[in-house]
This record gives structure tokens, C-alpha cells and sequence, in this order.
């Protein structure tokens, strides 16, 4: 079963909103994404340049000839330049049904207005009365509920207001509004609920547009309205989190992050017994495992936290004079090495690998005469309110280790203990693979195997 959604919207050249930011969200939730292009413009992550806007005509020649052959479950609408042109989608939705879900855009992320007040008069009293769900910001609110909106409670009253239009759910988007947190109100038939959710660094450019093309996607799954948004909401903040900056601009949200998470869960696994049976085979490597024995962990690209890291829920146990891992690997089952990838990983370096073996001199020695990065911090050092922090004394170690590195990538990092904490190494790397490479040049410069 194929799932298809449209998006009828204006095209970014920059590739973070409009027609790209949609299809990259459809592909992302597995909808097969259909296009109507209202509008080129010639964008970055700095300015509009320069807009040009597609006939009415051309766009219900588009509409025409998606519908005619191959359909779609849902819609929605992004950037509408002129009147005529949503004359002629409202004409084509009156005449063709569907859930709708339109994105009121006024200004680009970057400054320009994508509409003009014309337009956006038709939108009003044309488009908004059949659609299923509208998603404007706190600007977008403002201006089509006629009032300006400062705080929550007014903008509950704006979504009425937006929802007297005829639109069967308002989603008025709290992220312009000031506060450490974000809170969406979201009014449906008659009843207000609020979303609320931290408010998450990273770029914006093209987040209203994935937000309600998420929700588009999700209805053309089937979902329910109520569900299709929750989701939604928490696929863009995935996608803000772990936008990359791409230009001297505002950074594009990265829809894509959810599904190169999703895709890397097998073959993580795979690198980690492939990695794991290489340590199986070393002779004298029982003497490096550490009291509390070690672990080899990868994790996923984009990691959310601790359940996005895979390890051996066993450790690695020292065997005959080699080592041993007494089961499968799986996510969630490390705490303190992947405290350190998601750490390292914050700090933007590639290491999403590491092992933890027994600190020794004549390990960092060696270390040393290779030519590794060698990252260190003094545990004795910690500050009392680091402390106090549940999981934040191994985070704080990195950020230690790094700074004495000058910022450097590290090969490994250690520590020398403080009262009942052991001393210990890790040896850090991309994959699990590169990891091992590292152990066995180590081995190799101690005169081990
Ligand atoms: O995010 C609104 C938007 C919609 N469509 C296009 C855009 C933008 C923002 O920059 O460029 C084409």
C-alpha cells in the first residue's frame, strides 16, 4: 500500500522550506510525496532574492493531472503568491475533497513576504473555511484573527477566532512567543488542548513548513487528526535538534534525521558482533578489562539519549586469557560510555564508538609513542553542583578532556579514579571497527600480540 501526499507550495533554491523541506518530511514518514509548485524563488540561508510566481493557470494544470492519474489521501498548502492562484486551488478542492492542511505562510524565515495582504484576504474567506487543519504561527494568528497576540490566553482566543472561519482545527504554534518553553494551542471542534514541549536549539528555517507537512503525512497514514499532530510535534523537534548548518544563514530543519536513525539499527548491531568477535580473538586482553568489566558501544546517527546507544547488556568479561561477551547487543543498556559518545558527539566530532579498558601508565605511554590524541580529566576536579546531577559527572569529564585537548578530536580519553572510582580509559572512535584498529595498535606498541 503506497500512501501519497501533496504538497502545493513555493520552491526553495536553498532546499530547507517549501517543496523540499515537504518531500524530504513525506519521504521521511514513508508517504510517497506528489507536487504542485506554486512559486520559484531564488533563496539561501541569508535572503529571498527574488520570486516568481507560476500562472493560476499552470497550477490547476498540476492539480489536474495528479488527481487525474494518481491521487493523493491528503493535502496540504505551503507559500500561495497570489489570489488567483488560491482561487484555483480552493476552486479545485471544492470540486475534488480532501483532507486539507494549510500552512498560512506570510514571511520567509529569512525575512521576505512569500504572500500579499490580497492574498491573503482570499485565503481567509476561501481556503481556510475548507480546510481540515491550519497551522499558523503567532504572526500568521495575529494577523487572521485580527488582534495581536502576546501571551497563551490570547492565543486561544485567536484560535477560535481562526476556527469561526470554518476550519475544523487551529494549530496557532507557540514558538514566537517568549519562554523557555513551547507551548502549541491547539483548538478542535470546540475544545482547546495545549502541546507543550522544552524548547530545543537548532535551526528553523522550514520548520513550519515539515511541521505541517508531518501532519499531512501522518492524516494520509490514516492517523487521527488529535494523533497526527502530537506526532508531528515531536518529529519537528527532532528535526530542529539536528538541523546542520548548511550556508552563512539560519540553519534548515533536518527532516531527515528520524530516518537515518531508524535505518542504522541493524547495521549498528552487526558492526558491534563483528567488532566484538575481532576482541574475542586477541590473546592477553583479559589483564585490560577493568573491575567493573568493559563495554563496547556504538550509537545511533542523531541520538536522542541513552536508548539510542547499543552495548552489551553482559559487559565484557574477561575469559581464558582473552575476553568475552556473554550476549547480543542492544540499545539502551549502557549508561556511562554512552554518556561519552553523546557527549562527544554534542561537541560535533564523529566518534560515535568507544570501549572502556584498565588505565595503566604503560598504556598512555604507548599511546603516546603512536601518537594519539590524549584527552584528560581529573575526577577530583568536579564541581559539587556537577555532583548533585544525576549522569552529569561523565558528560562534564569530556567537556574537562576536550578543553585540555585545545578542542582537538580524541583517540582516547582517561581518567585516574577518585575514592571507589577506578581509574580508566576509553579508546574512542567512528565505528566499532576503528575502535578495535586503535586497541590492536595499542597492544602492538606494549608488545602484546
Ligand atoms: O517557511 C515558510 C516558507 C514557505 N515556502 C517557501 C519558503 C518559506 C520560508 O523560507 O522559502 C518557499
Amino acid at each position: 500500500m503506497v500512501f501519497k501526499a501533496l504538497t502545493i507550495a513555493g520552491s526553495d533554491s536553498g532546499g530547507g522550506a517549501g517543496i523540499q523541506a515537504d518531500l524530504k518530511t513525506f519521504n521521511a514518514l514513508k508517504v510517497y510525496g506528489l507536487t504542485v509548485i506554486t512559486a520559484v524563488t531564488a533563496q539561501n540561508t541569508v535572503e529571498v532574492r527574488s520570486i516568481y510566481p507560476l500562472p493560476a493557470e499552470f497550477i490547476r494544470y498540476q492539480l489536474e493531472a495528479v488527481a487525474y492519474d494518481i491521487g493523493f489521501d491528503s493535502a496540504k498548502t505551503g507559500m500561495i503568491y497570489g489570489e488567483d492562484q488560491i482561487d484555483a486551488i480552493a476552486r479545485f478542492f471544492h470540486e475534488n475533497p480532501k483532507p486539507l492542511v494549510i500552512d498560512p505562510v506570510y514571511k520567509a524565515t529569512v525575512g521576505a513576504d512569500l504572500t500579499t495582504s490580497k492574498a491573503y484576504e482570499v485565503l481567509k474567506h476561501k481556503l481556510i473555511p475548507i480546510a481540515t487543519v491550519i497551522t499558523p504561527n503567532i504572526d500568521e494568528a495575529s494577523i487572521l484573527a485580527g488582534f495581536k497576540i502576546d501571551d497563551i490566553d490570547d492565543a486561544v482566543k485567536a484560535a477560535e477566532a481562526i476556527a469561526e472561519l470554518g476550519c475544523e482545527t487551529v494549530v496557532v504554534k507557540g514558538g514566537h512567543l517568549k519562554g523557555d518553553r513551547v507551548v502549541d494551542v491547539v483548538y478542535r471542534r470546540g475544545r482547546v488542548r495545549f502541546l507543550e514541549s522544552i524548547r530545543v536549539e537548532g535551526g528553523t528555517h522550514g520548520a513550519g513548513c515539515s511541521f505541517s507537512a508531518a501532519i499531512t503525512a501522518y492524516i494520509a497514514r490514516g492517523l487521527p487528526i488529535d494523533e497526527a499532530i502530537d506526532r508531528a510535534k515531536e518529529f519537528i523537534i527532532d528535526a530542529i535538534r539536528f538541523s546542520e548548518s548548511i550556508g552563512r544563514g539560519v540553519k534548515p530543519v533536518n527532516p531527515l534525521a528520524t530516518l537515518y536513525r531508524d535505518s542504522e539499527r541493524f547495521r549498528i548491531v552487526s558492526m558491534l558482533e563483528e567488532a566484538m568477535s575481532r576482541l574475542e580473538g586477541l590473546k592477553n586482553l583479559s589483564k585490560l578489562i577493568p573491575e567493573v568489566r568493559s563495554n563496547l558501544v556504538m550509537s545511533l546517527p542523531y541520538p536522542r539519549g541513552l536508548e539510542d546507544v547499543a552495548g552489551y547488556p553482559s559487559r565484557i568479561a574477561p575469559y581464558r586469557d582473552g575476553v568475552k561477551a556473554f550476549s547480543k547487543p542492544e540499545f539502551g543498556v549502557s549508561k556511562h560510555l554512552a554518556r561519552a559518545v553523546l557527549e562527544l558527539q554534542k561537541l560535533g566530532f564523529d566518534i560515535r564508538s568507544a570501549i572502556n579498558i584498565r588505565y595503566s601508565e604503560e598504556l598512555i605511554e604507548a599511546c603516546r609513542r603512536i601518537g594519539f590524541k590524549i584527552g584528560f580529566y581529573d575526577r577530583r576536579e568536579e564541581p559539587e553542583d556537577i555532583k548533585k546531577i544525576e549522569g552529569a559527572t561523565i558528560p562534564w569529564g569530556i567537556r574537562r578532556a576536550i578543553e585540555n585537548l585545545g578542542g582537538c578530536k580524541p583517540d582516547i580519553i582517561y581518567h585516574m579514579g577518585d575514592w571507589g572510582k577506578e581509574p580508566m580509559i576509553l579508546i574512542l572512535g567512528r565505528d566499532p571497527s576503528e575502535v578495535v584498529d586503535k586497541l590492536e595498535t595499542i597492544l602492538k606498541a606494549i608488545g602484546d600480540n
